[in-house]
């Protein structure tokens, strides 16, 4: 048995890149047992046997490190949220809802790219820089200028990396300029919207100087379903010197009084904007939750 890397699922294939090359496998029975869609996906590191027509058979998938759901991608180092300085514009609810479902997926490094740099004028996006802050790195970029392209080359060097964000915001055209060779196929804004779907649709891992890329389709929904509440404050890193110091436990940070969070948004050390974000999307998971028991309840 020789161990490999699942780059892509297509029907019942898997491609498999191991140290001499890809090879393309089905899976042992075993797997068929469980739910075969997440069983084995792209990003998993797996045991194959060759078998002599030069074709595999994966045999066993190894640990995983983390997981991002949709599109579903198995041990990421790190995520590069990707949006546009303009067309379209970039909302900070978004981006925050973006950066909640990065770290609830546990990728361990979180990255924001705005692309689109030519079409805005003056100071790029000037709140990013209480993101910045919080310890997320913001890259401002230009694929059509060909402008810190370079600085992009170098955070993904060695490292398994997925670009995620809305559509249209120009993931793929990045990635273009980033390696020519990956030739991955963008498109206008407009077309899309007419017809009505994405340009990028199956995510693959890209072999990238050392370590892969994975372009994502762009989606403007997130689907948080699943996340816990009372767990929600912790995907926000700067809500977290102050867990365990409010009055009330355990705090929503809502509607109780002495709160710790609150206090915090008060003296100005958490912005309003990322609590005004975390407030919204609690009452999302929250409903989530709730339908999600009325449905078991059924
Ligand atoms: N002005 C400008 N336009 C850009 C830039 N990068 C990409 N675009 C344009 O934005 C549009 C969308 O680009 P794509 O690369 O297809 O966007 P995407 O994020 O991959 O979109 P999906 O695959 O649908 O998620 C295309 O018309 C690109 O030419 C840029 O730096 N500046
Ligand atoms: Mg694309
Ligand atoms: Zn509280």
């Amino acid at each position: 048995m020789r161990e490999g890397r699942v780059i892509k699922a297509y029907n019942s294939f898997f491609y498999v890149h191991t140290a001499e090359g890809m090879v393309t496998c089905k899976l042992r029975g075993k797997f068929k047992q469980r739910r075969q869609s997440d069983a084995v996906l792209p990003g998993d590191r797996v045991m194959i046997d060759d078998l002599p027509d030069g074709s595999g058979v994966v045999e066993e998938r190894l640990e995983r490190r983390n997981l991002l759901r949709r599109p579903a991608v198995a041990n990421l180092d790190q995520v590069i949220l990707t949006f546009a300085a303009a067309e379209p514009d970039l909302h900070p609810l978004l981006l925050n809802r973006f950066l909640v479902l990065a770290e609830w997926s546990g990728i361990p490094e979180i990255r924001i790219c705005v692309n689109k740099k030519d079409l805005y004028d003056g100071d790029i996006v000037a709140f990013l820089a209480d993101y910045e802050r919080i310890g997320y790195p913001v890259l401002r970029v230009s694929a059509l200028q060909n402008e810190g392209i370079d600085d992009l080359r170098q955070v993904l060097a060695g490292r398994v990396t997925v670009f995620a964000g809305p559509s249209g915001v120009g993931k793929s055209s990045l990635l273009n300029a980033v390696d020519p060779s990956l030739a991955l196929t963008t498109g206008s804004v407009s077309d899309k919207i007419k017809r009505g779907r994405n340009t990028t649709r199956v995510a693959k891992l890209l072999p990238y100087a050392g370590g892969y890329i994975v372009d994502t389709p762009g989606f403007s929904a997130m689907d948080l379903t699943g996340l816990m509440p009372e767990k929600l404050a912790w995907l926000f890193p700067e809500f977290r010197p102050y867990e365990g110091k409010c009055r009330f436990l355990p705090c929503s940070h809502s509607h109780e009084p002495d709160c710790a969070v609150k206090q915090a948004v008060e003296s100005g050390s958490i912005t309003r904007e990322r609590y005004d974000a975390y407030l919204t999307i609690l009452d999302d998971v929250k409903t989530n939750a709730l339908q999600q028991r009325k449905k078991e309840y059924k």
